[in-house]
């Protein structure tokens, strides 16, 4: 099974019991729109962490009525992301969501060696999107996190967002490592680093998943491109995964497809103790409702 658009979301958690989610830093108008949203369709029971007076005046001047959801007042903002994370240490969650605080602040108090939310495996982010001019939606890793991944880095960014697609209904997705070319050259290490993967998992060392690589983008996401190149590719024109050789190419491409091509988003980080919803604070409220929809998805 493959995800056409982001309604297939919504149609994985049919039956699927409600998930307790703790908004960090609540004060923020698109992510209280999103988690109200989520809210009344049953998808999640939310905790509020922030400013309260913040959150109230927002909540009155959009007619959120918010009766019935718990408020953890606490104004500063690095210490309302201190006490979200707290909570979902202490097991009071199954998800964690970002509000008004930059990403970097986040990910330090989620990376705690203390009161955190570390597993012993690598954090990586994952983002889905639905754009139309791609048949399926498309999932993009890392764009948000591991800044130079390392070959070894990129076998848990790939183990990480395997897990999370075989928890969305795929059994084999397709993963293609992106270069800047289809061909190995030994002075890019994204095409050496792509060769590797591919071999692996072909020797079974990276299970669960078809991976090809190097691939540019265009044979990637068209089978026609990769025709034309003559690359013979299980994965070419029919990718489920992109697997980005750093963080500014994937950041570049995940602004691109949202900006220029009206791509639908979600995002979420992967490999902690729960999902966390971290999109961009740019990002839409029709975005941060998707992602929490992927961080239940991916919490079953
Ligand atoms: N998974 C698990 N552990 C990690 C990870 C990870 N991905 N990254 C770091 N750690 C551990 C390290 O092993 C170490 O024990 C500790 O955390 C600190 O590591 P540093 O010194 O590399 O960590 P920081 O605090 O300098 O940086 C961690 C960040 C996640 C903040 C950093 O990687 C970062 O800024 N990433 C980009 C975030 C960002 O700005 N995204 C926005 C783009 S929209």
């Amino acid at each position: 099974m493959v995800l056409k658009n982001m309604n297939d979301l919504r149609r994985l958690l049919e039956g699927v019991a409600t998930k307790k989610l703790i908004l960090a830093a609540a004060d923020d108008h698109h992510s209280l729109g999103a988690v109200i949203r989520a809210w009344k369709e049953n998808i999640i029971d939310p905790v509020l962490v922030g400013d309260e007076a913040g959150i109230k005046n927002i909540c009155a001047s959009n007619n959120y009525d918010i009766t019935g959801i718990k408020i953890i007042n606490e104004p500063d903002i690095q210490k309302s992301v201190e006490t979200a994370v707290k909570m979902v240490h202490n097991k009071e969650a199954n998800v964690l969501m970002k509000g008004k605080i930059g990403s970097a602040t986040l990910l330090r108090c989620v990376l705690n060696k203390e009161w955190g939310l570390r597993t012993g495996n690598l954090l990586s982010h994952f983002a889905l999107f639905e754009v139309d001019t791609y048949p399926k939606v498309i999932a993009v890793t890392d764009v948000a996190m591991n800044i130079a991944p390392t070959l070894q880095d990129k076998i848990a960014i790939v183990n990480n967002s395997v897990a999370c697609l075989n928890k969305l209904g795929y059994k084999m997705p397709k993963v293609a490592v992106l270069g800047a070319v289809e061909m190995v050259n030994e002075n890019m290490q994204a095409t050496l680093d792509a060769a590797l993967l591919s071999k692996m998992n072909q020797r079974d060392q990276i299970k669960n998943c078809v991976i090809d690589g190097p691939l540019a983008f265009d044979n990637a996401v068209s089978l026609e491109s990769a025709q034309l190149k003559g690359i013979k590719s299980e994965v070419a024109g029919d990718t489920d995964l992109l697997l980005m050789p750093d963080i500014e190419v994937g950041n570049v491409l995940y602004k691109s497809l949202v900006f220029f091509a009206k791509a639908k988003v979600a995002s979420i980080i992967l490999g902690a103790m729960v999902p966390i919803v971290l999109t961009s604070r740019s990002d839409s409220e029709q975005a941060k409702f998707d992602s929490i929809l992927l961080a239940a998805a991916a919490s079953r």
